[in-house]
Parts: structure tokens; C-alpha cells; sequence
């Protein structure tokens, strides 16, 4: 089984970054930002929160202008050049033999790749100017990796040499795209006012989108989103709806990808456990970063309904493995996970990908 990863590890909800605000750029630059450039959720709006978008989407400027982008969430600006799609989790070798809490082997064990992201996705790509559609640039993963509270990471620039249309992308969210519109120098483009304005304008559709998705409900019984957001205005809520949901023994749920463009898990067990697959989903193995296989990969093969009894593995461990969003090709992976509920009892269960991500099942 191959699977590919392309739109992963959101760090969702709105960054509480430095305190930039809109500042007016000086002539011959304009600025962009990577996820809403707020410090918290506007009121009414959940913490679950999140955007995945470029704020503006669209820039126009003079051939010798600089873009800047600040980063606001676990976002990279990339021009893939003929990168499609550009890699972001790669294999590296194969999983260790791992053993589950009943001392029997994974179904991937020793076996599935090793999923490791991308030095492309990790590292920045090329210097400071961009001179053509096939030119590779991207900021890299570690700006944002290696910034903490007290440091935002560092803003990105790129100098735009000669005219075009110059489309990118964040290597870790596949559906977050933008455009710089490169207009021959000397040509009129928008004030850094109409820039400012559009921000606005974008941010102000993406939260009245918030407010419609943190209302969602599946129309069907027995059915579970997992995450919900829309692509248009990069709005995402990083919630299961319902957070809480009262079966009978027998019963099968449905978890299904709600999300557009973000990678989700379901995955119950221990708290202990969760916690822990969490806190390591992406971790350090030498010098590569890896996926988590107890995170990344389905606990079971990948076929039909799972039955689950909370004795599962010998813990209580189950999980959806990554979950693709609805945009992503078929081939990318799993958007839907089924589990056949076999004893009474109340489950808890959360995305090892989001923070305070969490569900529980009532088995009556
Ligand atoms: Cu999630």
C-alpha cells in the first residue's frame, strides 16, 4: 500500500504570534500573510478555528518589487516550478518491528515505508529572487518549526525580477494557494491602501464562513465529520461534529473528512497513548523528520469496518491513520473510516494532528 501525503500536519487554530499588524509597506513591496493575522478568534467564533489561506490571495506588482509574507500558522510559501505535487512526506526505508500492547506485530510493521517529510518541504528553497515560472523557491518548514513564542518566525521575501503570473502553494496545506502578478516595471498597480483593503476584505468573508461551519451537522445518522472548512475562504474548524455521539451496540459509525484542504486522524486508546502519539506526530529520527507510524497508518488494513470493543490492540488503541480532505485525489488516500461498536461503554477518541481535537462515542 503506498500513501502519499499531500496537504498534512496543520498546526490548526489561530497563532498567537507577535502583534504585527497591517502595516502599510513602503513603495515597492507589498505584504501577504500566511493564515489570518489575528492574535485570537473573533468573538463568536470557536477556538477550533483556523485559516488556511494567503491574505490577500492575489498581489500585483512592478518587475523589481519584493513580496513579503509573514507566517502565521504552520503554513510555507512555495513556487513548486515543475514540482506536481511538490513533496512533502517521502519514504525513507521501512518501519521498524513494532509491537502493539497484546505483543503482536502492526499489520505495517517492518514492512510500510517510513514517511519522512521532505528536506524541499523542510528547507528554504533558492535566494531572495524569483525570475521565472520554473524557478524553485520555497520558505521552508523550519522558519516556523524553529520559532517560539517570543520569536515569530522570520518573514519571507522574494524579489520579483521580470513580469508574470507566479502561482505557489504551502507545501503542507495543498489547497492554500496564491498568486503574484508580476506587471512590467513602470505600470500602475493597486495602492498599498487597496492591498490593505483586500486583506480585509478576505479576512471578513473567511470569519462570516466560520460562523455558517461551526454549525455543521452531518444530515445522516451515525456519521461523524471530521473537521469541516471550505477552500474558498480557507475557513476551517478543527472540531468533530458531533463532539459527542450516542450509539447503540451494533451500530457502525462513519467518520468522513469533512475538511477541504487539512489532513485529520481519529484515533482512540489511552489518553496517555494519545497524548503521546500526538506530541510526536512529526519527530525528530536523526536528521530526518519522520511521521509517527501509530499516528500516520490505520491500526487495522485498510478494507472495511473496524469492530471495536475499547480492548482493541490490547489497549484500547484504534486508529483512522491520516484522513484526506475532500479535495485531495483519490489515489492520496483514505477520506472515510468505519468502526463497528461491540460493547457498551463511552470511548474517547481525538486527531493526533490538531490540539484539542477531541470526540467521544456513547455505546449503549
Ligand atoms: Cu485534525
Amino acid at each position: 500500500m503506498r500513501l502519499l501525503i499531500g496537504c498534512a500536519v496543520g498546526l490548526g487554530v489561530f497563532v498567537a504570534g507577535s502583534g504585527v499588524g497591517l502595516a502599510a509597506g513602503k513603495s515597492g513591496s507589498v505584504t501577504v500573510y500566511a493564515g489570518p493575522p489575528l492574535q485570537k478568534p473573533p468573538a463568536g467564533i470557536s477556538p477550533h478555528a483556523d485559516a488556511l489561506f494567503f491574505y490577500p490571495r492575489s498581489v500585483t506588482i512592478n518587475a523589481g518589487d519584493t513580496v513579503t509574507w509573514q507566517l502565521f500558522g504552520f503554513h510555507t510559501v512555495t513556487f513548486a516550478g515543475s514540482h506536481n505535487p511538490y513533496p512533502f512526506a517521502v519514504p525513507a526505508g521501512k518501519q521498524a518491528v513494532t509491537k502493539d500492547a497484546a505483543s503482536q506485530p502492526f499489520w505495517w510493521s517492518g514492512e510500510a515505508p517510513v514517511l519522512a517529510i521532505s528536506p524541499m518541504a523542510i528547507l528554504q528553497q533558492g535566494g531572495s529572487t524569483i525570475s521565472g515560472r520554473a524557478d524553485v523557491r520555497s520558505s521552508g518548514l523550519m522558519r516556523v518549526l524553529s520559532a517560539g513564542p517570543k520569536s515569530p518566525p522570520a518573514p519571507y521575501e522574494l524579489t520579483f525580477t521580470s513580469p508574470g503570473i507566479y502561482h505557489y502553494q504551502c507545501a503542507v496545506h495543498g489547497g492554500m494557494r496564491g498568486v503574484v502578478i508580476v506587471r512590467p516595471a513602470g505600470q500602475g498597480t493597486p495602492s498599498v491602501a487597496s492591498e490593505a483593503a483586500a486583506v480585509q476584505a478576505a479576512l471578513a468573508r473567511t470569519i462570516a464562513d466560520l460562523r455558517q461551519i461551526q454549525q455543521t451537522k452531518p444530515k445522516k445518522s451515525l456519521r461523524v465529520f471530521v473537521g469541516a472548512g471550505h477552500v474558498s475562504t480557507g475557513a476551517e474548524v478543527t472540531a468533530f461534529f458531533p463532539a459527542q455521539l450516542s450509539v447503540n451496540v451494533g451500530d457502525t459509525v462513519t467518520f468522513v473528512n469533512h475538511d477541504q484542504t487539512d489532513i485529520h486522524t481519529v484515533t482512540f486508546g489511552p489518553e496517555k497513548l494519545r497524548a503521546n502519539i500526538e506530541k510526536n506526530f512529526a519527530a525528530p529520527q536523526g536528521k530526518r523528520l519522520v511521521l509517527n507510524p501509530l499516528g500516520a497508518f490505520p491500526s487495522d488494513p485498510p478494507g472495511g469496518a473496524v469492530e471495536y470493543n475499547g480492548a482493541n490492540h490490547g489497549n484500547g488503541y484504534l486508529n483512522a491513520g491520516i484522513l484526506q480532505p475532500q479535495g485531495a485525489p483519490a489515489a492520496a488516500g483514505p477520506k472515510m473510516f468505519r468502526v463497528t461498536f461491540t460493547k457498551p461503554g463511552t470511548y474517547h477518541y481525538e486527531c493526533v494532528i490538531h490540539s484539542n481535537m477531541d470526540g467521544t462515542i456513547v455505546v449503549h
